[in-house]
């Protein structure tokens, strides 16, 4: 009888491991739903307990031979379910984070590496064996490197900071749909805090620590179909492809088009279309603040570019004097970000909502107490010029790091300057 389950089991357990791998891609469908994949390990954490708990009774003494041909069946189902779901978390940290989400050049790369292996060391001994404290294990590590991955990455943020910068909300990408079947997709980036600016320039750049909220940002630029969908007009230089980023359009335009965007989804806007302040607080589209471009462009990087630190990383990332041929090209060609994002270097300039400081950096309000990391910073209170951000097709690479700060008068037309949005 025993011998008869455990060759069962054997059998099943492999038809179990081919299924595995033939029914799931390398290349999982919405491969940014971070926290989906989390989740996913979580629930598969209670399929293998709860398995694991039915193997143990089924596998006890039956009364007769009925009873214990019933209950190797149950068993063998169960083992089956078991194995796929340990097989369902390897493939998620083998193929899906380690493969694709890790990336060399972020922030406590060897502990999430760490982490990552100790899952799929507990993930195997769940297969071998019916001991639950493997499945704890998974838990405890998994955890552990949720609060690495999505969370407060640093030391020096205490209780209130990490209360005040909340959590991410689920669920990780959002997409309403314009007219003509026009998508804008928005991207939600986790609270956290980052060194932003660079030693590359002068004070202007004077790195210093800002600590942000969760917020969606554009995964892209704003297009020209989006812009014509939303505000019925295409004032663009290059023509010829709607996919191509809006240009010359003014800080005025884009800011209209952001509440334009918040009625159509729904959503107060922020804007005061008189005095073009911003209500921070309503939940409709608005432009990034510099912090929050900057966070978005680096996603956790510390490289000149997301991609590196030479011209040829930026090439690959970017359209950029060296490479656009003096034009514009379709967003989302060039290679995206740790978290999604395309065209954060190059393309077209990108409005933000701060007024330009020059030495906001120097100047950026402390927390209450010293030591204090700044929350949220919306740049100087008042100016005369808007902040532009990542460089263009006619700039060269030094103008498209992520720390580079440039600026234009807000009425600006220009063939070099659009826009993404960010909501929260
Ligand atoms: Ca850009």
């Amino acid at each position: 009888m025993r011998y008869y389950l455990l060759s069962l089991a054997a059998a099943v357990v492999l038809f179990a491991g081919i299924r595995t791998l033939q029914a799931h891609c390398q290349m999982p469908c919405g491969i940014y739903d971070d926290q989906m994949r989390v989740h996913m390990i979580e629930e598969s954490c209670a399929t293998i307990e709860k398995a694991m708990d039915e193997i143990r009774k089924n596998t006890a003494a039956a009364k007769t031979e009925g009873e214990a041909s019933l209950a190797a069946m149950q068993a063998v189902r169960w083992i089956a379910t078991k194995e796929e779901h340990a097989a369902q978390i390897q493939e998620i940290v083998a193929d899906y984070f380690l493969t694709q989400r890790i990336k060399p050049d972020t922030q406590n790369y060897d502990k999430k590496l760490e982490l990552l292996h100790g899952i799929l060391i507990s993930a195997m001994k769940c297969r071998q064996t019916l001991d639950s404290a493997n499945v704890q294990s998974i838990r405890s590590l998994l955890d552990e490197f949720s609060k690495l991955y999505f969370g407060i990455r640093s030391s020096s943020l205490n209780d209130d900071l990490t209360k005040q910068l909340g959590v991410l909300p689920l669920p990780s990408t959002i997409v309403l749909n314009l007219k003509l079947d026009t998508l804008v997709e928005m991207v939600s980036l986790p609270p956290g805090v980052f060194e932003m600016g660079s030693w590359t320039e002068g004070s202007y750049e004077q790195p210093h620590e800002v600590a942000l909220h969760w917020f969606y940002i554009g995964r892209y630029e704003i297009t020209q179909a989006q812009y014509q969908a939303v505000m019925g007009s295409n004032p663009s230089n290059f023509t010829g492809d709607t996919h191509r980023p809006v240009e010359q359009v003014s800080w005025y335009d884009a800011v209209t088009f952001c509440n334009k965007l918040s009625e159509q989804a729904g959503l107060e806007p922020c804007y005061n279309l008189s005095t073009w302040e911003c209500d921070f607080t309503k939940k409709g589209y608005r432009l990034p603040t510099e912090a929050e471009w900057e966070y978005a462009c680096r996603a956790e990087t510390k490289t000149t570019y997301y991609t590196g630190d030479t011209e040829s990383d930026l090439a690959q990332a970017g359209w950029y004097e060296g490479n656009s041929g003096k034009s514009t090209h379709p967003v989302g060609l060039k290679k995206q970000n740790f978290r999604g994002l395309y065209d954060m270097h190059g393309n077209v300039f990108e409005w933000c909502q701060d007024w330009y400081g020059e030495y906001y950096y120097n100047e950026t309000p402390k927390g209450e107490k010293p030591g204090d990391i700044v929350v949220n910073p919306p740049g100087p209170v008042s100016g005369s010029m808007r902040v532009i951000r990542g460089g263009s097709w006619e700039f060269g690479a030094k103008n498209c790091r992520s720390a580079y700060r440039y600026n234009a008068n807000p009425g600006l037309h220009y063939f070099g300057i659009g826009f993404r949005v960010v909501r929260r």
